[in-house]
């Protein structure tokens, strides 16, 4: 290899590393509430939800409000399986739900059909 082709082989190297790092790890720099006070965050649902990784404190009440825009049935209903919610979220409207994660963890939340999913990270509470 010339000294050419070995740039442009780390080059390339260097930016597949970039894309990974930035979809899987940077994904996780999760929307998080404040210190203290109520965990409640809005989520916009567009196909997708936004933000889709939240991290809370374990033990201590959570609200969503999933703000949905989008008028496609895929998002027509939010689960949370690990929380025994399943809720309508009707087109221009803010649908809220409150659970409380027990224990620290990763709870999924998703489309009715486990297509589109987000995720609430519970972290241990600091004291
Ligand atoms: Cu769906």
């Amino acid at each position: 290899m010339t000294t050419a082709e070995l740039v442009v082989t780390f080059a390339g190297l260097a930016a597949i590393l970039w894309v990974n790092w930035y979809f899987l790890l940077a994904g996780e720099a999760a929307a998080a509430g404040s210190a203290a006070g109520p965990q409640r965050f809005r989520i916009e649902v567009n196909n997708s939800y936004s933000p889709s990784a939240i991290r809370v404190r374990a033990g201590e009440p959570v609200q969503l409000d999933f703000h949905r825009t989008d008028r496609s049935s895929c998002t027509e209903e939010v689960v949370l399986p690990e929380f025994g919610i399943r809720r309508f979220l009707p087109t221009g409207q803010t649908t809220s739900v409150e659970f409380t994660p027990r224990a620290p963890g990763s709870y999924g939340f998703e489309c009715g059909m486990g297509m589109v999913r987000g995720k609430i990270i519970a972290e241990e509470a600091e004291s």
